[in-house]
């Protein structure tokens, strides 16, 4: 039985959450594969809307199994905070929700590094989500880190207070002023893995294997997006796990040849939050509408995305390194009323157009060539069949599958699961 894949082609907040909501029923397993709690996937039914940070967003969802995979960097004191707020949905998560060993603890001095190296860097801060997650990130390929197997093991306070220890010592190097009482932190954090400890680790990867084996279906859930991949995106203002399709053969333990569909989805614009470069975006009007009309603020940090029009060399880029097979459009709603949209379809780079995403990309080297659309009145947010579209926006999806040759099959018009509309 074939994995099924879902991740973010922008710089995240492309509606991952929902979506996987809505595709929830199609599939016995959903695995997170990379990222932790930097991540905010967003979820609304039945009025109510929840935000998850590490769970996978298939929780809701009576006989699916949550897989928490490998790849991906646990805080006890987040995921607690989680289960806390799961409590009155009445779920057996013992059972629905599983832990690999293998996945990477996030360490309360982990966080504290984060901050030291954000504070010491100044104007060339990532802008990360201060969540610990490029410090543990760095002990888990430096070989120095704690994973949730570990807590099996009767000696793990020891390995955790000499990390603990040498973390204290590398934020002194850092020489910024961060204000931290330890003790305080650490006690919330051991009190936060007794709970963990509560819930049901397991070798993912071979769970996953015999999974496959009996004609399970697993839909594999990305976090972030295609372009803060370590390797892929915007180095060095990305996040420190590989998000993009490769990331779920190395997150969940599945062999590349066992990837059947690679879901990408995207943003009828673009959002960034954060630091970094972002060519299409806007400093004026339109954009400050996106942001309001979208509601953009982050969904774990509460900062304020930046808006641009949708960048298709970007676009395109992404749906190259990760393969993707059928494409998700979000917020179309969004960009309702707009006389005139832009897509960007090229860019000129010093001097010369160019199609592919290059090395360097800088607000002075790059200046994005745009194509004008026509944009639409009605109010997709009430609609629920194809038919229902209106022809400028007919024309503005079969203008991106044309560029991008990869089908728009779901065209998503508001937050509740209920707003999808289905294209075959
Ligand atoms: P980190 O914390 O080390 O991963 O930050 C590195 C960069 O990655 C960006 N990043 C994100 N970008 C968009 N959405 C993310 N999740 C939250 C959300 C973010 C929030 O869903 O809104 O609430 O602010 C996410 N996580 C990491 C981050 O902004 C840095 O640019
Ligand atoms: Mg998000």
């Amino acid at each position: 039985m074939a994995v099924d894949l879902l991740l973010g082609l922008q710089w995240g907040d492309e509606g991952k959450g929902k979506i996987v909501d809505v595709l929830t029923k199609n599939y016995n397993i959903i695995a997170r594969f990379q990222g932790g709690p930097n991540a905010g996937h967003t979820l609304e039914f039945d009025g109510h809307k929840h935000v998850l940070h590490t769970i996978p967003s298939g929780i809701f969802h009576e006989g699916t199994i949550n897989l928490v995979g490998n790849g991906v960097v646990i805080d006890p004191v987040i995921f607690k905070r989680e289960l806390d707020n799961l409590a009155k949905f009445n779920l057996d998560l013992k059972k629905s929700l599983l832990i690999s060993r293998k996945a990477h603890l996030i360490l309360p001095t982990h966080r504290l590094l984060d901050a030291a190296s954000e504070a010491s860097k100044g104007k060339a801060k990532i802008g990360s989500t201060l969540k610990g997650i490029g410090p543990t990130y760095m002990d888990k390929t430096g070989r120095n880190g704690i994973r949730v197997g570990d807590l099996e093991l009767e000696n793990w306070q020891e390995k955790y207070r000499a990390l603990a220890d040498k973390h204290e010592a590398m934020i002194g190097f850092y020489n910024v002023d961060v204000q931290y009482d330890l003790a305080d932190l650490e006690a919330e954090f051991f009190k936060a893995v007794e709970v963990l400890k509560n819930l049901t680790f397991i070798d993912s990867e071979e769970y996953l294997h015999q999974a496959q084996k009996e004609g399970k279906t697993i839909l594999a859930e990305g976090a972030q997006g295609s372009l803060l991949d370590i390797d892929f995106g915007t180095y060095p203002f990305v996040t420190s796990s590989n998000t993009t399709a490769a990331g779920a053969c190395t997150g969940l333990g599945v062999a590349p040849g066992k990837i059947k569909e690679v879901f990408g989805i995207f943003k009828a614009y673009t959002t960034r939050v954060g630091s970094g470069p972002f060519p299409t975006e806007l400093f004026d009007e339109v954009g400050e509408s996106m942001g309001r009309i979208g509601n953009e603020f982050g969904a774990t940090t509460g900062r304020p995305r930046r808006c641009g029009w949708l960048d298709l060399v970007a676009l395109r880029y992404a749906v190259q390194v990760n393969g993707v097979t059928q494409l998700i459009m979000m917020k179309g709603d969004v960009l309702s009323g707009f006389e005139t949209l832009k897509v960007c379809t090229a860019y000129n780079y010093n001097g010369e157009t160019i199609h592919h995403f290059p090395y360097n990309i800088e607000a002075e080297n790059v200046t994005p060539v745009y194509t004008e659309m026509k944009g639409w009145h009605a109010d997709l947010t009430q609609m629920t069949d194809a038919s229902q579209m209106p022809q400028a926006l007919n024309d503005y999806i079969d203008f991106l599958e044309k560029e991008l040759e990869v089908p728009i099959k779901i065209v998503s018009v508001g937050p509740d699961r209920k707003q999808t509309i289905h294209r075959d």
